[in-house]
C-alpha cells in the first residue's frame, strides 16, 4: 500500500510567518536541520484561537496563554528573547498579514543549532508564530455528539522526572504515543490516569465530568496541564450557578459518570460519548456539556458582556 501524504503544511498555506521578532513570507520561516530543539525536544509553546465575534475578529485569553508560554520556557531554563508584549503584537500582527479573522495560533520557543550536543548553554534562543484556520479539533460531529475515547495503557508522565505543568514540546511524546494507539484500536482520543491510578487528562484536553449535577475536575495537583480552556469553563460553570469541584477520581467513575467531556484551545468543549465502549450517560452530549459548550461558544465570540476582558480584538 502506498502512503500518501498532504505535500503543503497546514501552516504554508498562509502567507506569513513570524519569526524572531517580524513577519516573513511562510516559505522563508525555516530552521536548519541541527535545531537543538528538533533532535532533543525541549522547547516550549501555545495553541491560542482567535474567533470572529460579535464585536470583530479578537484572540481568546491571548495574555494568559503567553505568560503561560514565558512560564514553560523558565521550566525549561530559557529565558525568551522577547517582552511578553512584543509577542502580544507578534500574534495579532500574524493573524493580520494573514487577513485571518478566525485562526489558530502556535508560537514556539526554540534552541537553535550552534554547539551540538546535550549540554550546549549559549545557542540562540529563536521564537516563531505560525498560523493556520483550524476547524473542530475532534471533528463538527464529535463536537456535536461526542467522541469515543479509552483509557490509554500510557500512563501520564509524572513530575518527578518531567515537567507536566510546561508546555514543553518533547513532553508531548507522552501524548502522541497515547492517541496513535487510542487511534489504532479505532478510538478518537486517548484518556491518560496518573502514577497513581487518577485520571488525569487527555492527550491535549483537560477532563471534566458530570455527576449527579455536580461539573468535576482533576485538581491541578496532578500532573496535568493547567488548562486555561479549563479555568474559563470552571469560572462560566460557577456563573451559571453549577456546583463545580477539583477532586480526583478513578477510571471506574468515569464509566459510571453522567456526562464527559474535554477542554481545550484545539479541542474547544468536546463531549465523550463512550470510553473503552461504555456508553456514558446517553451515549451523546449531555444537558450539562451542552449548556457549558453554549456558554464557552458566546464567550470567545464575545457575546457575554461580563467576559469581553477575555478578549484582545484586532481588525483585519
Ligand atoms: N492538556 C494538554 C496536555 C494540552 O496539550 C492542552 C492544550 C490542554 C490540556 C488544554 O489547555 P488549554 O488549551 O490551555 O485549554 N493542547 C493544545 C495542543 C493541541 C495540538 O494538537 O497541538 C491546544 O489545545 O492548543
Amino acid at each position: 500500500m502506498t502512503k500518501t501524504f498532504d505535500p503543503v503544511p497546514e501552516n504554508c498555506r498562509v502567507p506569513f510567518t513570524w519569526l524572531d521578532g517580524a513577519c516573513v513570507p511562510t516559505e522563508q520561516a525555516l530552521v536548519p536541520i541541527m535545531t537543538h530543539t528538533l533532535h532533543y525536544g525541549l522547547g516550549a509553546f501555545e495553541g491560542i484561537r482567535a474567533y470572529d465575534g460579535a464585536s470583530g475578529p479578537a484572540v481568546f485569553r491571548l495574555r494568559e496563554h503567553l505568560e503561560r508560554l514565558f512560564r514553560s520556557a523558565a521550566l525549561c531554563r530559557i529565558e525568551i528573547p522577547f517582552t511578553l508584549e512584543a509577542l502580544t503584537k507578534g500574534c495579532v500582527e500574524t493573524l493580520k498579514r494573514n487577513q485571518l479573522a478566525a485562526g489558530y495560533l502556535r508560537p514556539v520557543v526554540f534552541i537553535d543549532d550552534g554547539k551540538r550536543g546535550l549540554g550546549v548553554t549559549n545557542n540562540r534562543i529563536r521564537v516563531a508564530i505560525a498560523t493556520w484556520p483550524w476547524g473542530r479539533y475532534l471533528g463538527d460531529e464529535g463536537v456535536q455528539h461526542g467522541i469515543r475515547a479509552q483509557v490509554s495503557s500510557t500512563v501520564r508522565m509524572n513530575a518527578r522526572s518531567f515537567l507536566p505543568k510546561g508546555k514543553i514540546n518533547g513532553q508531548y511524546v507522552n501524548s502522541i504515543l497515547a492517541k496513535r494507539a487510542a487511534q489504532q484500536a479505532g478510538f478518537d482520543e486517548a484518556i491518560l490516569l496518573d502514577d497513581d491510578g487518577y485520571v488525569a487528562e487527555a492527550t491535549g484536553e483537560n477532563l471534566f465530568i458530570v455527576r449527579d449535577g455536580a461539573v468535576v475536575t482533576p485538581p491541578t495537583s496532578q500532573p496535568i496541564l493547567e488548562g486555561i480552556t479549563r479555568a474559563s469553563v470552571i469560572e462560566l460553570a460557577r456563573e451559571l450557578g453549577l456546583p463545580v469541584r477539583e477532586d480526583r477520581f478513578t477510571r471506574d467513575t468515569l464509566y459510571i459518570a453522567d456526562e464527559v467531556f474535554l477542554t481545550g484551545t484545539a479541542a474547544e468543549l468536546t463531549p465523550v460519548r463512550e470510553i473503552d465502549g461504555y456508553v456514558i450517560g446517553t451515549g451523546g452530549r449531555g444537558p450539562v456539556t451542552e449548556r457549558l459548550q453554549s456558554r464557552f461558544f458566546d464567550a470567545v465570540h464575545g457575546r457575554i458582556a461580563g467576559r469581553v476582558g477575555w478578549l484582545t480584538g484586532y481588525r483585519v
